[in-house]
């Protein structure tokens, strides 16, 4: 909770009530671990108020205690989600860090337990497949019970409206933290408008991998995880060939137990391919491999099916290392409306159909005002848009 005087610190700005700010990316120090992603702990230990990442000489403590915040990025009320830039004043007053808060989703676990019904057994029987190995702390809570308590707002005839206050352990907020936070992540977090831009073959060719060669985001996160450097004990599936191998594990955005969430990502083992731009038939080995051995996979594990995921690419990505998304058809996280998402399925079909589709092909893709391939693609088009906190200002 923030202190009031903090509070009056944060200079606010407009509220996304939409899921228009879906940044498919969040980030994580390069060279730290996951752990600055909190998950809950499989037994009970004090919650501790702060959070030691890395190890040796380059540990860092994140203690919430000592954030201060300076702004609120972005104020997402449908995937209720949070993200302030600030300072860790115990760690330095000249860095910023973004903490981003995320509401998460209600676990069916947390909402049967300890209701027995009929056709429990067979039901638990499906879970312990699926999802024992990921049970949590919080999984073993129960929302119906003598620490939950209810407080009324209003009761009117048969209608009633409640606050219910649970135990800490089922009511935790997932919490992404990026520090020390460039510019360009500030950016990335920022609520701006955003425009649809066509990038023609031409454009890609002139304009976009130009850019790309010169400035994009680190992809030290992913060489961590093809290198076995960092997030190891997440990884759901390896398939080691150079060719068409790649490693399947939960996104950053998905606490890799709520099933309810789930999100997963496929990075493949070669180096050099880009994004879809890149792609032609010789990779279609690969994709299918993906998708075939994805849902393979999730099914053993999860329990959930081919017909219940959401195979995906994103254009323009964020990180330019192939990368596939793996999302849960009833969970709409960021990152899956028209304007961004390429079924992997269509994908592997226009490569059937046009060996050079992807080098040809007008894609369009969503950029905000101030990233600098928007405004390097508006100018070669001749759209330049004013800025639109000028245009507010008229
Ligand atoms: O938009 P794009 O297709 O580039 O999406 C990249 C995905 O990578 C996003 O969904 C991010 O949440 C995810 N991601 C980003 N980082 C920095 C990490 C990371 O460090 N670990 C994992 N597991 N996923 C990440």
């Amino acid at each position: 909770m923030l202190a009031a005087a903090e509070v009056k610190k944060l200079e606010s700005v407009e509220t996304n009530n939409t899921s228009s700010n879906s940044h498919g990316d969040s980030f994580q120090r390069q060279g730290q671990s996951a752990a600055a992603t909190a998950s809950p702990a499989a037994t009970l230990p004090p919650i501790p108020s702060s959070v030691v990442v890395g190890g040796g000489s380059n540990s860092t403590s994140y203690e919430l205690a000592h954030f201060e915040p300076v702004r609120i990025l972005t104020n997402n009320s449908t995937h209720k989600t949070v993200s302030l830039l600030g300072h860790f004043s115990n760690l330095s007053r000249d860095e910023y860090a973004i903490v981003v808060l995320e509401k998460t989703a209600f676990t069916e676990k947390q909402l049967r337990n300890p209701v027995t019904t009929a056709n429990s057994d067979v039901e638990t029987s499906r879970i312990s497949e699926s999802e024992q190995q990921n049970a949590t702390a919080a999984d073993g809570k129960s929302f119906f019970s003598a620490k939950s308590q209810l407080r009324t707002e209003f009761v009117n005839d048969i209608y009633g409206n409640f606050l219910c206050v649970t135990d800490p352990e089922i009511n935790q907020l997932k919490t992404t933290i990026i520090y020390p936070a460039t510019e360009k992540h500030i950016v990335k977090f920022e609520a701006q408008a955003r425009y649809l831009v066509e990038e023609t073959a031409e454009d890609y060719q002139t304009v976009t991998l130009p850019h790309l060669e010169k400035e994009q985001l680190s992809l030290e996160w992913v060489f961590n995880i093809l290198e076995h450097r960092k997030e190891k004990e997440r990884i759901v599936y390896e398939d080691p060939s150079d060719e068409t191998g790649f490693i399947l594990l939960p996104d950053l955005k998905w606490d890799g137990k709520t099933v309810e969430q789930l999100y997963l990502l496929a990075l493949i083992r070669k180096r050099g391919i880009k994004s879809l731009r890149d792609l032609t038939p010789a990779h279609l080995p690969l994709l299918r491999n993906i998708k075939d051995r994805g849902c393979e996979v999730i099914k053993s594990r999860y329990g959930i099916g081919a017909d219940q995921l959401r195979i995906h690419l994103h254009y323009q990505p964020s990180f330019y290392h192939l990368h596939v998304h793996f999302t849960y058809l009833k969970h709409d996280p960021p990152g899956i409306n028209a304007e961004k998402s390429h079924l992997l399925t269509t994908v592997i079909g226009n490569l059937e159909l046009v060996p050079d589709y992807y080098q040809k092909v007008t894609l369009p893709c969503v950029l905000r005002e101030s990233d600098n391939l928007y405004k390097k693609i508006t100018a070669v088009k001749g759209e330049t848009k004013e800025p639109e906190a000028k245009r507010a200002r008229k």
